[in-house]
């Protein structure tokens, strides 16, 4: 794959020295695998190895010390350019996996001229020699660290391209109605015709369509990948750690009748199928007794400040109901909240959802279990998780900020063309758009930017 001509980030497009990372876990292990990319591959070949690898198979041969003997006998792969991940010569090694003989190869191979390579450096060359977009390198990240099979497999979608793909074919389309709309622009005569027209709102309907079909299959993408954060707060002895524990399906909190038993923040991991959520549970809010409590609330407000989604835990037998709208006009504007009135194994009311505004409520029994059903629906429903075998493509926020911004630039365009029929500042809407998707494939992606992307890559990737 080629990458387009117009490139904003300035890198250079070729890299000479020669890095070297261990690109195997560190520690020990049968094999440990050593990679070594750019110009002065060949030299190293001939320097290193006992016998000479033909390109591309597996040749097993000794890696010689500069003195002749051996520092290892293992297999060399060797990957003349520009036939290989980087795009540049590529030598792997495949040592034994201990950490002073991987050490011994590095040294060595930085004797012979070799540098060190920083993080994501090999996925930043095969960038910049166009062997992969940066969407592409991203899901290779994504595939290593992927904590479920679902999000692993939405890396690999990605990986192999299908999103990119799915932008490009985006960009495209836009491209055709620019070409379209500066048409018209030329030809002014045909204006009207061209506003008028069926062929625009149809094109138009077409680009809003695969807008959301892509911006569908990334959000689940990130979904898998990051996970929703849902915060239990409320009173004290509302049912917080009974509610937690039900959901965990294990003892992990202390529950007890005593007001502020819970005074830490508790970190739970589970999956609603496939979909990962971290649960957090937290200390009741209220007067803090003490200063260990007073701490317990700041943290637990840190926490609801930063929550994708809050379960607000209510007594359903609380003799102070009317206060219940100002405690819930406390918490931060902005995170979305649903209420669960628990306990009503007590009160006797069934469990049920209540969708009315200004929040769900549903009510649940967390001793009995009544109702968990409902808020385990609820939560995927709110995340918009169709499910993990729903042809999610990974994705990160940065990419669903890029999509949202292209599609709010078009959709807004749009509307003012309508009005006051502008073609020039619809075009140049549009090629806004086109930058913005560009950000995601690394078309139009700033130097700082691609430098934090690869940076957070592990050494040896
Ligand atoms: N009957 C009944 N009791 C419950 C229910 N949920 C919790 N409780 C009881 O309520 C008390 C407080 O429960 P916790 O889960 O510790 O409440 P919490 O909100 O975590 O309280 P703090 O940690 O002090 O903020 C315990 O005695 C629980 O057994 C419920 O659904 N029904
Ligand atoms: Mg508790």
């Amino acid at each position: 794959m080629s990458l387009p001509a117009e490139t904003s980030h300035g890198l250079p497009g070729r890299v000479s020295d020669t890095i070297v990372a261990i690109a195997s876990p560190m520690g020990r292990g049968a094999v440990g695998v050593i990679r070594v990319s750019g110009s002065e591959v060949p030299r190293i070949v001939a320097t290193l190895l006992a016998t000479p690898p033909p390109p591309r198979v597996a040749h097993l041969t000794r890696f010689l010390a500069d003195d002749g003997t051996a520092l290892d006998q293992g297999l060399a792969l060797y990957f003349p350019a520009p036939a290989s991940f980087t795009g540049e010569h590529i030598l792997e090694l495949q040592g034994h996996g201990g950490v002073v003989v991987m050490d011994a190869l590095v040294r060595r191979c930085l004797a012979l001229g070799c540098r060190l390579a920083r993080p994501g450096e090999f996925s930043e060359r095969a960038f910049l020699n166009g062997k992969m977009d940066v969407a592409q390198a991203e899901a290779i990240a994504d595939l290593i660290d992927a904590g479920t099979s679902a999000a692993a497999r939405a890396a690999v979608r990605s990986m192999q391209g299908e999103f990119s793909a799915r932008i490009r074919h985006l960009q495209s389309l836009l491209t055709e109605l620019r070409v379209y709309v500066e048409a018209a622009i030329d030809f002014p005569d045909e204006e009207i015709d061209f506003l008028s027209g069926s062929a625009l709102t149809r094109r138009l309907a077409q680009v809003f369509a695969t807008f959301d079909s892509i911006s569908a299959s990334a959000r689940q993408g990130a979904l898998l990948r990051e996970g929703l954060t849902v915060v239990i707060a409320g009173r004290p002895n509302a049912g917080k750690s009974s509610l937690l524990n039900r959901l965990v399906g294990d003892e992990v909190a202390i529950v007890t009748d005593v007001p502020g038993t819970t005074r830490d923040v508790l970190r739970q991991h589970v999956q609603l199928d496939g979909l990962p959520v971290n649960l957090i549970d937290t200390a009741g809010l209220r007067t803090a007794v003490d200063r260990v409590e007073e701490e317990g609330i700041r943290r637990a407000r840190v926490e609801i400040q930063n929550a994708d989604w809050v379960l607000y835990v209510w007594d359903a037998g609380a003799a102070d109901a009317p206060l219940l709208p100002a405690e819930l006009a406390e918490l931060p504007p902005g995170v979305p909240v649903t209420l669960l009135v628990n306990k009503i194994d007590l009160t006797g009311a069934a469990a049920r959802i209540d969708d009315a505004s200004p929040m769900t409520t549903i009510y649940v029994s967390a001793s009995s279990g009544d109702g968990l059903d409902l808020v385990k629906a609820h939560l995927k429903r709110v995340a918009g998780y169709v499910g993990a075998e729903a042809g999610a493509l990974s994705a990160r926020r940065r990419h669903l900020d890029a999509l949202d911004r292209a599609n709010a630039l078009v959709h807004a365009s749009a509307e003012t063309l309508r009005s006051n029929r502008a073609l020039e500042l619809f075009a140049e809407d549009l090629r806004l758009a086109q930058r913005a998707l560009g950000e995601i494939t690394g078309e139009f992606t700033s130097e700082d930017l691609l430098g934090e992307i690869f940076g957070s890559f592990c050494i040896g990737k």
